[in-house]
C-alpha cells in the first residue's frame, strides 16, 4: 500500500478474461463513479464497466483491459501499472483521485475564500506522488483576488508556480502550461475547477454550479472525476471539491519531504529524533522564527503528523 507509484489494484497477470468473452486492448478509464467506470476503447467507443471483485481500486486515468459482456458493457479485468497515483486517506479508507497524472493544478479563489491549510495538504499529496504542482488563483475578476495573490507569492520561490486568471476571461496561459501534460484540477468546492475546464474545452460541458447566496460556499457540483483530452495534446481531469484531505498514507519523513521549505532541513536539528516542537537546536523552528508563513506551514505539517499518530494509535488499540 505504501507503493504510491503502483498503488493497489495494479496488474495481476493471472487475472485473464474467460476465453469466451471478447477483450479490449488497453483502454482508458475516463470517469469513475464508485465501483462503476466509464472506459474509452482504442476505437473511441465508450464502455460502461464494473470491475472484478478482486480489483481493489480502479481510478480515473487508469489503463485497463476490459472483457466485453454485452454491447457497450464490460468488466475490468486488469489494471496496467501506474506512473502516478494521487489519493487521500483517512483512518478508514483511501480515496483514489486519479492515476497517471503528472501535474496537480490546485485551484483556489478569494470568494469563497480558499483554506490554505487544505491547499498545503493537496500540495504535499502531489509532491509525495511524484507530481508537479501549479497553484491556480482563479476569479481574478473579483476584488478579493489581489490579496490572495499576495499570500501565494510565498510559494513561487519554492518552485511552485502561481498563476492568476479568470475562468470567465482568457485561459490561454493555463492552456500553455497543460500542453502535453496529464493534469488534474483539485481544490475545494466552488473554486471554479469545472468552469476552467469548460473554458479550456468548450465542448466539455463539465457541470458547474452557481454559488448559494446565503452561505457563499461551494455546493459540490462535480461528484466524480472525469478526464478530458486537450486539443493540442495532453489531458485534464476534473475532480469533485474536497473538504478534508487526509494523508494517512504518508510517514513522517515523507511528509517532511513533501514540504519543500523543510526538505533541505531534514537531519539538521540537534536531536536526531527532533519532533520540531520545543526541542533546542531545531532547524525547522529556526526557519520559522520571524517568518509567520513558514510558521503556519510548520504548524500544518505537525498537525498532519499528529493526526496520523493519533489514528495509528487508535487503530493499533482497536486490534488489541
Ligand atoms: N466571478 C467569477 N466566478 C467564477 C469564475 N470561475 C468560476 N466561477 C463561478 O464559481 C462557481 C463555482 O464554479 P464551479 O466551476 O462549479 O466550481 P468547482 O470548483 O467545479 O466546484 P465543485 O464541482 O463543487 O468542486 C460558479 O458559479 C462559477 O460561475 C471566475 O473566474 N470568476
Ligand atoms: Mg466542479
Ligand atoms: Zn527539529
Amino acid at each position: 500500500m505504501r507503493d504510491r507509484r503502483l498503488g493497489r489494484g495494479a496488474t495481476n497477470p493471472s487475472a485473464a478474461a474467460p476465453a469466451s468473452l471478447q477483450s479490449t486492448r488497453w483502454s482508458r478509464v475516463i470517469a469513475s463513479f464508485g465501483r462503476r467506470h466509464e472506459v474509452r476503447a482504442e476505437d473511441g467507443a465508450l464502455i460502461d464497466c464494473v470491475r472484478r471483485g478482486r480489483l481493489q481500486d480502479v481510478a480515473c486515468g487508469d489503463l485497463v483491459e476490459v472483457a466485453i459482456t454485452s454491447p457497450g458493457c464490460g468488466v475490468i479485468e486488469k489494471v496496467a501499472p501506474r506512473s502516478t497515483l494521487l489519493y487521500r486517506s483517512d483512518a478508514f479508507r483511501q480515496k483514489v483521485l486519479a492515476a497517471n497524472v503528472d501535474l496537480a493544478v490546485i485551484v483556489v479563489s478569494g470568494r469563497p475564500h480558499y483554506r490554505e491549510n487544505l491547499m498545503a495538504r493537496c500540495l504535499a499529496a502531489a509532491a509525495a506522488a511524484g507530481m508537479d504542482s501549479l497553484i491556480l488563483c482563479n476569479k481574478q475578476d473579483l476584488p478579493e483576488t489581489a490579496a490572495v495573490l499576495e499570500e501565494l507569492a510565498y510559494y513561487q520561490p519554492l518552485g511552485i508556480e502561481v498563476l492568476g486568471l479568470s475562468a470567465l476571461g482568457s485561459v490561454t496561459p493555463l492552456l500553455e502550461r497543460l500542453r502535453d501534460r496529464n493534469a488534474i484540477m483539485v481544490g475545494e468546492s466552488g473554486m471554479g475547477k469545472s468552469t476552467l475546464i469548460n473554458s479550456l474545452l468548450p465542448d466539455a460541458r463539465a457541470r458547474t454550479g452557481a454559488l448559494s447566496n446565503s452561505s457563499d460556499t461551494g455546493r459540490h457540483t462535480t461528484t466524480s472525476a472525469r478526464r478530458f483530452d486537450l486539443p493540442d495534446g495532453g489531458t485534464v481531469t476534473d475532480s469533485p471539491g474536497m473538504q478534508v484531505f487526509g494523508l494517512q498514507h504518508l510517514q513522517v519523513r515523507e511528509l517532511e519531504e513533501a514540504f519543500p521549505e523543510f526538505r533541505g532541513l531534514i537531519g539538521e536539528c540537534r536531536f536526531g529524533d527532533c519532533q520540531h516542537r520545543e526541542e533546542p537546536g531545531c532547524a525547522f523552528k529556526a526557519a520559522a522564527t520571524g517568518h509567520p508563513r513558514i510558521g503556519h506551514r510548520l504548524h500544518w505539517l505537525l498537525e498532519i503528523v499528529e493526526e496520523n499518530a493519533r489514528v495509528q494509535h487508535w487503530a493499533r488499540k482497536s486490534f488489541d
